[in-house]
């Protein structure tokens, strides 16, 4: 099954590939002519079909060897669709609820086939424009983020294992230096990619790029990008990588995953949520309109932080006597003991989130890909007065990220912003 030459799909394609793959024949059931294929594919990378047959339904994924969204001019590499299939599996395992079944995977083809999130399921990051809440957003992100991240750690494996698995993610070398591209470098420089709303916001990002103590963090934030293997990570937890209804939600396209730095994902969710708010009052129909719905996403935000903390020291207080190699229980012998190491891991993870964060607001409004959020605001001054509120939030957060004492002091300057 795994023997095929790379070649792009079409819908035709398509069809005639899956008539060839026993299992996804059979899971849609009839033949080829009753099949409805459909590409929906709206990200920035890669082709997406739905399909639907007489017994059931599925996505099929394809990997393209270059950046969808810039072209063939950047080439890109289709071990990516290797690394998502992995990603998917293993946080299938760890956290099921959350993620969609890969049925089947073939590495040449650079293909996923994954069960279909039928609709009412929509991409998060369009409920939030169209103002739609969500209750259960943040039981379920906090959680889906809390048994990926620790389960993955040194705090969950031995060190053999933790290493082993690390070390095969490296392989995921050029997704990674997509990311240090996009995310923590060309922002802060003149770059072909950077685009931004023009000439209105000219001067905030000549004000960036000569921010020497902004570009000092972003700096260190590289660094632990590149340098800290802690968990495997999602690698692009936006709001456009989650779906949801009112009672569900699923986390799709960890193409990007690798071993780095948990806050990485934490600060990925948490910035796509405050440019969401941020976007709110280009939205609004009339004045005020969105002001309970604003209410709501921080009220998110500061509860997917919460969760996530409680839980991933509830984990932790489970697995004191499992395989983790980082804190030894016979070092760490003492409820005193214990409680101060969490609570130093987790004021840690606090601190590069918020910087994570800010990294990631910021490369959405002046860097290459931008968020739907802000660019479906029509009036171009209305969209730059919110992502001008957004861009000197980012940058107050970055500088005063080790100050904060609490998620609640962070929410309070967004919101006064
Ligand atoms: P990319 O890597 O190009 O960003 P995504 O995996 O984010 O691709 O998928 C692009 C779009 O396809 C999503 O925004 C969503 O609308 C749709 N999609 C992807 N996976 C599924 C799925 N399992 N079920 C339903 N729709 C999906
Ligand atoms: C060329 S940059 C494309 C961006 O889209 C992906 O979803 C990642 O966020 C990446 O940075
Ligand atoms: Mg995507
Ligand atoms: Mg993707
Ligand atoms: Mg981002």
């Amino acid at each position: 099954q795994h023997t095929r030459h790379y070649h792009k799909l079409d819908e035709k394609a398509a069809s005639e590939y899956m008539k060839n793959v026993p299992v996804l024949a059979e899971k849609l059931g009839g033949s080829p002519d009753d099949w409805e294929i459909q590409e929906v594919g709206d990200g920035n990378m890669n082709y997406v079909y739905i399909v639907e047959g007489p017994r059931g339904s599925l996505v099929l994924k394809q990997a393209l060897p270059y950046v969808r969204c810039v072209g063939e001019s950047w080439a890109m590499t289709l071990e990516r669709a290797y690394f998502e299939a992995k990603a998917l599996r293993k946080e299938f395992e760890l956290a099921p609820e959350y993620v969609p079944e890969v049925y089947y995977f073939d590495h040449p083809m650079a293909i996923i086939a994954m069960r279909y999130l039928e609709p009412p399921h929509i991409i998060l990051r369009k409920g939030l424009i169209a103002g739609t809440v969500y209750p259960r957003l943040a039981e379920h992100i906090s959680d889906f983020m809390s048994k990926t991240l620790f389960h993955t750690s040194l705090l969950a494996l031995d060190t053999h294992r933790h290493k082993e698995a690390s070390a095969q993610s490296y392989a995921n070398v050029e997704m990674c230096r997509l990311s240090e591209q996009v995310i923590f470098t060309e922002p802060y420089m003149e770059a072909a990619n950077n685009r931004w709303t023009s000439p209105q916001l000219d001067p905030d990002v000549r004000a960036l790029r000569e921010d020497i103590e902004l570009k000092v963090e972003v700096a260190e934030l590289k660094a632990r990008f590149c340098e800290r293997t802690q968990a495997l990570l999602h690698g692009d937890l936006h709001t456009g990588s989650v779906m949801v209804t009112e009672t569900s939600t699923k986390v799709i396209d960890p193409e990007f995953s690798f071993y780095g730095p948990m806050a990485f994902d934490v600060g990925a969710f948490v910035a796509n949520m405050f440019l969401a708010f941020f976007s709110q009052d280009g939205h609004a129909g009339m004045q005020g309109a969105r002001d309970d719905y604003k209410k709501w996403i921080l009220q998110t935000v500061s509860d997917v932080w919460s969760l996530f903390a409680a839980k991933f020291k509830g984990e932790w207080d489970k697995s004191w006597d499992s395989p983790g190699d980082a804190y030894l229980p016979a070092v760490y012998n003492t409820p005193a003991a214990r409680t101060l190491s969490e609570m130093r891991f987790i004021e840690d993870v606090f601190v590069d989130m918020l910087g994570f964060a800010a990294c990631k607001m910021i490369r959405r409004i002046v860097g290459i890909a931008h968020v739907e959020d802000m660019d479906s605001i029509a009036d171009a001054d209305k969209r730059a007065a919110c992502e001008r509120k957004a861009l000197t939030c980012a940058k107050v957060i970055m500088k005063q990220r080790r100050k904060f004492s609490s998620i609640t002091q962070v929410i309070d300057l967004v919101r006064h912003q």
